[in-house]
């Protein structure tokens, strides 16, 4: 078995540069593609920029208003940002990318790791030869850019894609890697933010190679063993996680035991509101809406019965699920005249789509 090699892609200044795709007039202004909140002017925040906007200082999370501040006078372009279209070009990217990799892992709208260990016969020439076709298939198809990075896991991949941005490529071999990500800040080890990186300063670590050289021990006393013991092994350049085949989920659902066997629809109310509410809470966060509602029931003898329901329209609110599922609940225990022991609720049909709102949580929170 060779040496596992991954491969870490990420697309360049992605909502930005699509936007340059469509409209190749952008390509030499600053473009800043936005999320509004919804509050009204230019209240919203800045989801990314070209690299030339960058020059200016303008990055992800910033307010609106800043980054116009920032760019006032040179002749720059906002943009609200077009998730849809964006999630396109994605799917298509991602697509080319899957039948480069022996296993494939989608991470974000723009970035995947590929297990190529196998199709290289872990032969980095090899390997760095691949990255370039990949480059230049992803340029052909969709003509935009990308930074790749390789090395002997997903932590050195990722690392050496973001080492050299735009357009880079970035090869990091097994004996190279502990010293390439020593003289870093401990916050390029990707799941390092700004809580850990300053109680990583408090002990006095600033940089990978301080953190590599730490008792382990006192890591994990610090962080519990997950965090600790991941950022000892990361610092040492070592990781075993695999590149994880994942599909996209189809449906989402959440299931109950009553205190009591039930009847009617009015007794289990509270029962379907909660598991509602819990489960709209989930299919948000994690980016989908859906079209299909259904119902589950379990009598204490254990058969179940189920009802479910497609709309022509998609349904994105606490409010539509919970109206959805009480009316199939309803039906389904008129039509059966069961006692029921546990109740299940279950969204499927989903259609990926990140709320306005959602989104914008989200980019803010992340600008700290
Ligand atoms: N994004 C966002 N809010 C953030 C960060 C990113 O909406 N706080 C979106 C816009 C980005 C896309 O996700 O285009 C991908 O994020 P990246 O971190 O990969 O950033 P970019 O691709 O924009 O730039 P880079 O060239 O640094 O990869
Ligand atoms: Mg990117
Ligand atoms: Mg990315």
């Amino acid at each position: 078995m060779p040496e596992r090699i991954v491969m870490e892609v990420d697309l360049d200044y992605f909502y930005a540069q699509c936007e340059e795709v469509r409209n190749p007039a952008l390509k030499d202004k600053p473009v800043v593609v936005c999320i509004y909140s919804g509050r009204g002017g230019d209240s919203g925040a800045v989801t990314t920029a070209n690299y030339v906007a960058r020059r200016y200082g303008v990055r992800s999370g910033l307010p609106i208003f800043r980054a116009k501040q920032l760019l006032r006078g040179a002749d720059a372009v906002f943009l609200k940002a077009d998730l849809d279209y964006y999630d396109e070009v994605s799917r298509r990217i991602m697509n080319i990318l899957r039948r480069y990799a022996d296993k494939f892992e989608e991470v974000s709208v723009d970035e995947a790791y590929l297990d190529i260990t196998e199709r290289v016969k872990g032969d980095y020439e090899a390997a760095k030869q691949l990255a370039l076709k990949i480059k230049s298939e992803i340029k052909q198809a969709e003509n935009l850019t990308c930074s790749i990075g390789i090395g002997p896991n997903k932590v050195v991949a990722k690392i050496a894609a973001d080492h050299q941005k735009p357009n880079g490529l970035t090869v990091i071999k097994p004996h190279e890697a502990a010293e390439f990500i020593a003289k870093m800040n401990v916050d390029k080890l990707p799941g390092v933010g700004a809580k850990t990186k300053s109680i990583l300063e408090s002990i006095g670590v600033k940089t990978i190679g301080e953190l590599a050289k730490q008792d382990p021990q006192k890591l994990t006393s610090i962080f519990g063993i997950k965090l600790g013991n991941y950022l000892y092994n990361a610092a040492n350049a070592r990781d075993d996680e695999p590149v994880k085949e994942r599909l996209e989920p189809t449906q989402f659902s959440r299931i109950a035991t009553l205190k009591q066997d039930i009847q009617s629809v009015k007794e289990a109310e509270g029962y379907v509101e909660d598991l509602c509410r819990d489960l709209y809470s989930k299919v948000s966060s994690q980016g989908y809406a859906f079209k299909s509602v259904g119902v589950i029931c379990v009598t204490d003898n254990l058969s179940t019965y189920s009802r479910s329901e497609t709309y022509e329209h998609l349904l994105d609110s606490y409010d539509d699920l919970k109206t959805a599922a009480t009316a199939l609940l309803s039906r389904l225990l008129e039509e059966e005249k069961i006692k029921v022991r546990r109740v299940g609720v279950r969204v499927s049909d989903l259609v990926r789509k990140l709320g306005q709102k959602t989104l914008y949580e989200y980019i803010t929170s992340k600008a700290e």
